[in-house]
C-alpha cells in the first residue's frame, strides 16, 4: 500500500556490524537522508525496522502478527489478515494503533477491518511498539499501549540527479496454499517522488495438525471440509497506493491515496465472514524544520465500506422452508418470505464508516536542552451499521444496527522532556473531549421508529423503544497523565519507571448497539468468543492507572548480551467488561448459563492486570568458521481479573516463551526457534471461555540475502504438532452458525480454534 525503501537498507541494517563496501555507504547516505524527522520519545518502544519485518514477510500476510515476537504482545485471532494485537492483557481499542499517523477505526461490529489490516506487511517501513506507558503525545482515548505503524517516506534524488528504483516479491505458503506478491517503484528528482506500491495475498483454510472436530458438513449441501480443515480461514486482499512528495529547504509533503479491496475474508471465529471490504485513504502531511523547531500537520479521510454474509464454509439457507435449524444442510429455498416457516437467503450486513482527521504537532527544543511538544488532534467518525431482509426472522424491513453514529474526538496535549546528568524525564497531560451520538432504530419488523411498545418478534419493539426514548448523546471529558523516567547510572545498565492514568471511551458498538435478541446479538462480538454481546447508553469511559518498571543490563556496547526485565500493574476503574443477559426479562441472568454459547451486556466493572516481560539475548559464539551464533529469549506472564466479581478477564495470554538461536554466516541468516506456551486454565466464566491445553512449536527459518535480492524460505510448526490458539476464541467456522442449533447439528459450544499445522514457505524479494 505504501512506498518502500530498497531492501539493501535491511541488509545494511541486517549487517550493519560488518564492513560496507564504498558503493553501499552511499546508498545509506540516501537512506538517511529520507527517513522521516525522528519519532519523540522511541527510546520507550521497541521498533522492529525494515529488516527486522523483511523476513517475516514470507510467513505472514498479517501485519498484527508480526509483532509477537515483542515481549508481552500476542494476537487474538481474527481472519489471515487481521488478528487484533493485544498487549499485556489489553487488546484492540485499548490500544492507540496509527498507521501513517492517521487513527484508523474498525468499522464492522467484529471489528474484521482492524487499523492494522489496512497495511499489507511488504508496505510496512517500520513499527513501533509502546507496551508499558506510553507518552501522552503518542496515545489517547486508550488505555494500554500504542502501536505506530510508519510506511516508508518519500525517498527524493541526490542533487540534480534522478532515482528510479523498485522492488518486487513473490511468496508461498503449503498450508492453505496462499500465494501473493508486492510491486513497488519510485521516480524521483531531488525535490519530487512519485510511489506507487501494490500487494495482493490470497489462501484458503488452512489445516490444522490433526482432527479437531468429528463433522465435516458446512451447511452447505455438498460442501464437505476435512476434520482438520479449519473453516472459514480463507481470504483475498490486495492493497494498492501512489503516494507523491515534494521536498525544499527543510519542508517536506507528502499525499497518500491507498485504496485496499478484500473480497473475502473468512472469520472462524465469528458467525458471519467478511464478504467484501473497500477502503479508500487520503493522507496528506506536512513536516517542517523551522527557526524555532519542528512544526508538523496532517489531514487523513477514510471511508470503509464493509459488507458480511455468510462465506463459502457457512450455511446460507436459513427458515423453516430450507429444513429449520435442526436440518445439517439447508436447502435452496423460494420465494424469500418472512416468518419461521418462511426462506431466508443469507444474512446480509453493511456497515460504511467515515473517518477524518486533523493533527498538529510542535516540538520545540529549549535552551536549557529540554523539549517541549504541544500538540492538537481532531478526528470526525461516522458509521451506519444496517442489515437489509433476507427472509424468515430477518423480515420484511431493514435492521438498523447503528443507525448515524457519530464519535468525535477533539485532543490537546502537552509534554517536555527534560535530560539532567543520567535522568531523563517525560512529562505529559492530555485532555480529550470525545461527543457521541446515534440515532433512533429498528428491527426487522418495522420501517419506522418506535418508541412505545412490547409486544413483537423477539423483543425487536421493545428494545428499540427503549433505545430511541433515551438519550444518547454523550460527552466524555477525559484527562490522561504521565510520567517517565530514565535513570541510565552506567553504561550497563538502565532503569525505567512510567507512571500513567489513561482513559478510553467507549466505542459506538459498545454504546449504542440495543438488540438482546440473541441471533443480533450473535452478530455484535469483538472478542471471537461465539457470545453475543448488547450494547449499554450508560457506559462511561475506563480509566487505567499503570505502574511499569524496567530493568536493563547490558553489555557496554549492548551488543554481546542484555536481559530486560519488566513488571507492570494496571488498575482499570469502569473496565468496560460483560454480565450474562437475560432477553426475556430484559434484566441480569439469574441463573447463569454455563458451558455454552450465550448474550451479555456491556457494563462497568474494575479491573486489575499484572505481569511480567523477559527479554534478553547472548552472542554465544562469534567469528567461527560456521558464523557468529547467537540466542535470544521471550517470556511473558500476565494476569487479568475483574475485581467486582473476581472472575478471570477474557483471552488473556497464558505463560508463554520463545527461544531463538540465529547463526549468521555470509548471506546466510539461518534460525531455529521455539515457542512455548502453558495451558490456559484460568478462563473467563462469565463468557464460558474455553481452557486450552499447553504446547510447543519448533519453527525453522533461512535466509539468503544478497544486494538485490534475498529468498527467505522455512518451516513453521516442524512437527505438525496439534494444538489450541489461546487467543483463538471459539471456533464457529462452519455450518448453522446463526444460532445454536439442536444437536447433532453444528456449531456447539465447546471447541477452541486450531492453531495451523506444518506449512512449508518460501519467498523471493527482487529490487531493481
Ligand atoms: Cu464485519
Amino acid at each position: 500500500m505504501q512506498p518502500r525503501l530498497k531492501p539493501l537498507t535491511a541488509l545494511i541494517a541486517l549487517y550493519a556490524t560488518q564492513s560496507l563496501a564504498a558503493d553501499d555507504v552511499s546508498i545509506l547516505s540516501e537512506v538517511l537522508v529520507t527517513a522521516p524527522g525522528e519519532l519523540p520519545l522511541d527510546s520507550g518502544a521497541t521498533t522492529l525496522n525494515r529488516a527486522e519485518i523483511a523476513p517475516k514477510r514470507a510467513r505472514t500476510s498479517d501485519t498484527a502478527s508480526l509483532l509477537t515476537d515483542i515481549p508481552g504482545v500476542s494476537a487474538q485471532t481474527g481472519g489471515g489478515l487481521s488478528s487484533l494485537p493485544v498487549i499485556r492483557g489489553l487488546a484492540d481499542d485499548r490500544l492507540r494503533t496509527k498507521v501513517d499517523g492517521m487513527d484508523l477505526v474498525a468499522s464492522c461490529p467484529n471489528h474484521m477491518n482492524s487499523p492494522l489490516s489496512y497495511i499489507d506487511p511488504t508496505a510496512v517501513e517500520s513499527i513501533q511498539v509502546y507496551s508499558g506507558v506510553t507518552p501522552v503525545s503518542l496515545g489517547g482515548d486508550s488505555i494500554g499501549g500504542s502501536i505506530l505503524v510508519q510506511s516508508a517516506a518519500p525517498a527524493f534524488a541526490d542533487p540534480g540527479e534522478r532515482l528510479v528504483k523498485g522492488e518486487t516479491g513473490i511468496f508461498y505458503r503449503s498450508n492453505g496454499d496462499s500465494w501473493g506478491g508486492n510491486l513497488s517503484g519510485t521516480y524521483a528528482t531531488d525535490s519530487l517522488s512519485l510511489t506507487y506500491t501494490g500487494s495482493y495475498a490470497q489462501s484458503d483454510n488452512y489445516k490444522a495438525g490433526g482432527d479437531f472436530k468429528d463433522y465435516g458438513f458446512t451447511g452447505r449441501p455438498g460442501h464437505i471440509l476435512d476434520l482438520d480443515e479449519v473453516g472459514s480461514t480463507a481470504y483475498e486482499a490486495s492493497n494498492q497506493s501512489v503516494k507523491f512528495g515534494w521536498q525544499n529547504d527543510g519542508n517536506l509533503v507528502d499525499l497518500t491515496y491507498g485504496r485496499q479491496h478484500i473480497p473475502y475474508e473468512n472469520y472462524p471465529n465469528q458467525r458471519m465472514d467478511m464478504t467484501d471490504n473497500l477502503s479508500d485513504q487520503f493522507n496528506l502531511a506536512y513536516t517542517g524544520e523551522l527557526a524555532w523547531g519542528t512544526l508538523k500537520a496532517r489531514a487523513y479521510y477514510e471511508h470503509t465500506q464493509h459488507e458480511m454474509d455468510f462465506g463459502d464454509d457457512k450455511r446460507y439457507w436459513y427458515g423453516g422452508a430450507s429444513g429449520g435449524s435442526a436440518a445439517l444442510e439447508g436447502n435452496p429455498c423460494s420465494p424469500i418470505s418472512g416468518g419461521m416457516t418462511g426462506c431466508a437467503a443469507g444474512m446480509p450486513m453493511y456497515t460504511d464508516g467515515k473517518n477524518g482527521g486533523v493533527t498538529l504537532s510542535a516540538e520545540l527544543p529549549l535552551a536549557s536542552g529540554d523539549l517541549v511538544r504541544l500538540g492538537g488532534e481532531y478526528q470526525n467518525y461516522r458509521l451506519d451499521d444496517w442489515w437489509t431482509p433476507s427472509g424468515a426472522n430477518m423480515w420484511p424491513y431493514t435492521f438498523w444496527n447503528i443507525n448515524d453514529g457519530q464519535r468525535d474526538r477533539f485532543a490537546l496535549y502537552g509534554e517536555w522532556e527534560i535530560s539532567k546528568d543520567r535522568w531523563t524525564h517525560i512529562l505529559g497531560v492530555r485532555f480529550e473531549n470525545i461527543a457521541m451520538d446515534a440515532g433512533q432504530v429498528h428491527g426487522y419488523n418495522l420501517d419506522s421508529y418506535p418508541t412505545t411498545g412490547t409486544t413483537s418478534p423477539v423483543s425487536q419493539t421493545r428494545d428499540a423503544s427503549i433505545f430511541n426514548t433515551q438519550d444518547r448523546a454523550k460527552t466524555d471529558h477525559n484527562w490522561d497523565l504521565s510520567w517517565l523516567a530514565r535513570f541510565t547510572p552506567a553504561d550497563t545498565q538502565t532503569y525505567e519507571i512510567g507512571l500513567a492514568q489513561k482513559t478510553r471511551s467507549p466505542n459506538l458498538y459498545e454504546r449504542y448497539t440495543w438488540s438482546t435478541w440473541q441471533m443480533a446479538a450473535f452478530m455484535n462480538n469483538f472478542v471471537g468468543d461465539g457470545n453475543g454481546y448488547v450494547g449499554n447508553l450508560d457506559l462511561k469511559p475506563e480509566v487505567a492507572s499503570t505502574l511499569s518498571l524496567t530493568a536493563d543490563w547490558h553489555d557496554a556496547g549492548q551488543q554481546r548480551w542484555g536481559v530486560k526485565l519488566t513488571p507492570y500493574y494496571t488498575y482499570v476503574r469502569d473496565y468496560i467488561d460483560a454480565v450474562q443477559w437475560d432477553s426475556a426479562t430484559n434484566a441480569p441472568r439469574v441463573v447463569p448459563v454455563v458451558d455454552n454459547f450465550t448474550v451479555l451486556k456491556y457494563v462497568n466493572q474494575s479491573a486489575y492486570l499484572y505481569g511480567l516481560d523477559l527479554a534478553a539475548h547472548y552472542v554465544v559464539a562469534s567469528g567461527t568458521a560456521y558464523g557468529d551464533f547467537r540466542l535470544q529469549g521471550l517470556a511473558s506472564y500476565t494476569k487479568g481479573e475483574n475485581d467486582d466479581t473476581d472472575d478471570t478477564l477474557y483471552n488473556i495470554m497464558p505463560l508463554n516463551a520463545k527461544l531463538i538461536l540465529t547463526q549468521e554466516l555470509g548471506p546466510w541468516r539461518n534460525t531455529l526457534e521455539g515457542e512455548f506456551v502453558a495451558g490456559k486454565e484460568d478462563v473467563s466464566q462469565v463468557r464460558n471461555e474455553m481452557q486450552t491445553a499447553g504446547y510447543g512449536l519448533a519453527h525453522l527459518r533461512s535466509r539468503y540475502e544478497r544486494k538485490t535480492w534475498s529468498l527467505e524460505v522455512g518451516i513453521e510448526n516442524l512437527f505438525d504438532r496439534f494444538y489450541e490458539l489461546p487467543l483463538g476464541g471459539a471456533y464457529v467456522g462452519q455450518g448453522t452458525t446463526m444460532t445454536i442449533p439442536p444437536e447433532p447439528n453444528e456449531p456447539q459450544w465447546g471447541t477452541p480454534v486450531p492453531g495451523p499445522g506444518r506449512s512449508i514457505y518460501a519467498s523471493l524479494s527482487l529490487s531493481f
